[in-house]
């Protein structure tokens, strides 16, 4: 499996890494639907209630409780899968990274093309004045953040019943028709539209890797179901 593997990747200049949640859990932060993920903790509201636009329009406070402690890990640290995916670029390998996650890893371990589906927790914005603030501005204050202008300030992070940046869609959607190898990763493909938008893919080559199974599992070349940073150390040269 790994030497097929390998041989995809040697034989292509244009991979696109197509990841999620279980990208990040070798850095330590949890995904949504391991079983020791986030849905199976128990809160006074289901994550996906409290990751919800109207949730944080009319509990801001609830909001920021429970994303400070449950969705900023500062600590973590880009993990082997990172470091893989940018020598890849590096080696002009890869045309891009499309993530689900917002934990702005990618760009740590080196990546430049990232196209973040739903957004990143180090950007962060006032509602009112469209100030643009950074991580610090969620981590080194408690309660509700506020501008300068006096405005609530919101992680630019796409929640539950909001939209797609437009920018973000068409680049990561341009980058998966260009590929003809899709490495698709840590993702339980349960999240969209972003799992639609491997139907752009028009390549030779798919591949997955996730520990569980998923619908996607069928169309892929090659499945691998060991942890992903084991697998793409071993097989990006
Ligand atoms: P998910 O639904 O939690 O699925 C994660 C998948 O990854 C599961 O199928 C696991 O089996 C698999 N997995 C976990 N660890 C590994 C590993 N080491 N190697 C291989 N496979 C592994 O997460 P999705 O990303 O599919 O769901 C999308 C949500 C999760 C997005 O909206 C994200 O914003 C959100 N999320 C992001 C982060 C982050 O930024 N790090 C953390 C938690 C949730």
């Amino acid at each position: 499996m790994y030497e097929e593997l390998k041989k995809i990747i040697e034989d292509s200049h244009k991979i696109v890494f197509f990841g999620g949640a279980g990208v990040s859990t070798e850095s330590g932060i949890p995904d949504f639907r391991s079983v020791d993920g986030l849905y199976h903790q128990k809160y006074k509201y289901p994550p996906e209630t409290i990751l919800s636009h109207s949730f944080f329009m009319t509990k801001p406070q609830d909001f920021y409780d429970f994303y400070r402690e449950k969705m900023i890990c500062t600590s973590a640290k880009p993990n082997k899968a990172h470091l893989a995916l940018a020598k890849l670029e590096e080696q002009g390998k890869l045309l891009g990274v499309v993530t689900q996650n917002i934990d702005g890893l990618h760009q740590a371990a080196g990546s430049k093309r990232v196209y973040e589906l739903h957004g990143s927790v180090m950007r962060n914005y006032c509602m009112k004045c469209h100030h643009f603030y950074d991580l610090s501005i969620i981590t080194e204050t408690t309660g509700i953040p506020r501008c300068k202008c006096g405005g609530i300030i919101k992680p630019d992070v796409v929640l539950y019943e909001e939209g797609l940046d437009d920018e973000t869609v068409t680049g990561a959607v341009k980058a998966i028709s260009r590929a003809d190898v899709l490495i698709v990763g840590g993702t339980s493909l349960n999240v969209y539209p972003a799992a639609g938008f491997l139907n752009y893919f028009n390549g030779n080559k798919i591949v997955l890797i996730n520990k569980s199974e998923t619908n996607f599992d069928r169309h892929a070349d090659v499945v691998i179901r060991d942890p992903i940073g084991e697998v793409l150390s071993q097989v990006v040269e």
